[in-house]
């Protein structure tokens, strides 16, 4: 049976078996008993007295993390509980409403600024994913939270509000990352141009055969980093020497992950921090959501190595590039195990 509705959340709940459009081939499907029985985890940070006596312990915590990981947890973040809170209601509400409401926001054109949307890039991928998304742009806020849907009523008050807190929280971590390479504190935040902030609110219904297919498969994130938010149900997996760890949730937790634009750091570290592949699986009984931050380079910002990480040794590993060409090679070559990064490399 092929899908016959735009958005997944309508046809999971009337379906006792995967469509044969989300069925990923053997050599390629989830494990789901290392879902529920993997123990390691990735490293988690506690952030308190970032700003004053314990900043060059986080720092080098920081960087353990982002050299050996990618990834790392962080806990006393400063982020008011209740924005959290009422990020998440609204999400869910968003989600809850009629089809009819919904699909006003409905878009697959991955160039529009405001669009709902379902897998990840319906015009060119072969395989669909067992999600629905809502992708909001956050940067400059004003000129986009017009755009964003009207309902629930408090949606456009509180997603504004949680993305206020995000920027902030994105550049006091840039900062760190920029001294954790030996950078200037605001070597990254220059290197960024006019900044840009992406934020989607990813909705996984459950799904009747979780063991066929992803919520979203393997894939790096293209942006400089990411703050993702997940709720109680788990299904992030991140790749660490060969083998998927499951991120359990935890309160009050966000999870940071270093995009291809800081391993390229400047294109920014040259390598030397990693943007790692990481997955998300589903289940059959609980609804997920993740509502990841994409902090990123504005369009016209030209992606080049600090040349303090360069010198000749190691020698730059890519071409300069701007991020628009990026962002437009990641959303039309569709989500895979080889990052983007390899269409940039350089030819020493
Ligand atoms: O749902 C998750 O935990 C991961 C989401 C993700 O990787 C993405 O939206 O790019």
């Amino acid at each position: 049976m092929a899908i016959t509705k735009a958005l997944l959340t309508d046809l999971a709940s009337t379906v006792d078996r995967v469509p044969s459009n989300f069925i990923r081939p053997v050599a390629d499907r989830p494990n789901l008993e290392q879902l529920h029985s993997s123990s390691a985890s990735i490293p988690i940070i506690d952030l308190h007295g970032l700003d004053g006596s314990n900043r060059s312990q986080i720092i080098q915590n920081i960087a353990h993390a982002c050299h050996n990981y990618g990834f790392f947890q962080i806990v006393n973040h400063g982020i008011p509980e209740e924005v959290v809170s009422k990020m998440v209601n609204t999400s869910k509400e968003f989600f809850h409403l009629p089809e009819s409401e919904r699909l006003k926001t409905y878009s697959d054109d991955p160039s529009k600024t405001t669009r709902l949307s379902t897998s990840f890039n319906v015009k060119t991928e072969k395989v669909s994913n067992w999600r629905d998304f809502l992708r909001l742009h956050c940067h400059p806020l004003e000129d986009c939270v017009q755009e964003w849907p009207a309902n629930p009523p408090s949606f456009r008050e509180d997603v504004a509000e949680y993305s206020r807190e995000m920027r902030g929280l994105s550049l006091k971590l840039l900062e760190a990352i920029s001294e954790s390479l030996g950078l200037e504190r605001d070597y990254i935040d220059k290197a960024l141009g006019k900044h840009g902030q992406h934020m989607a609110i990813n909705y996984y219904p459950p799904c009747p055969q979780p063991e066929l297919t992803y919520g979203l498969p393997a894939h790096a994130d293209p942006n400089a980093i990411t703050i993702l938010l997940q709720n109680e149900v788990p299904g992030l997996q991140v790749l660490y020497n060969g083998t998927w760890l499951t991120v359990n949730p935890v309160p009050n937790t966000f999870i940071v992950n270093i995009g291809d634009q800081i391993q390229t750091s400047y294109v920014i570290s040259n390598d030397r921090y990693k943007s790692v592949l990481h997955r998300a699986l589903v289940n059959s009984e609980k609804e997920r959501m993740s509502i990841p931050t994409f902090y990123c380079p504005s369009h016209d910002a030209m992606i080049k190595p600090a040349p303090q990480l360069v010198d000749n040794e190691p020698p730059a590993q890519y071409t300069n590039f701007t991020y628009s060409e990026y962002f437009d090679k990641f959303w039309n070559r569709g989500l895979s195990k080889a990052t983007c990064l390899d269409m940039f490399k350089a030819q020493n």
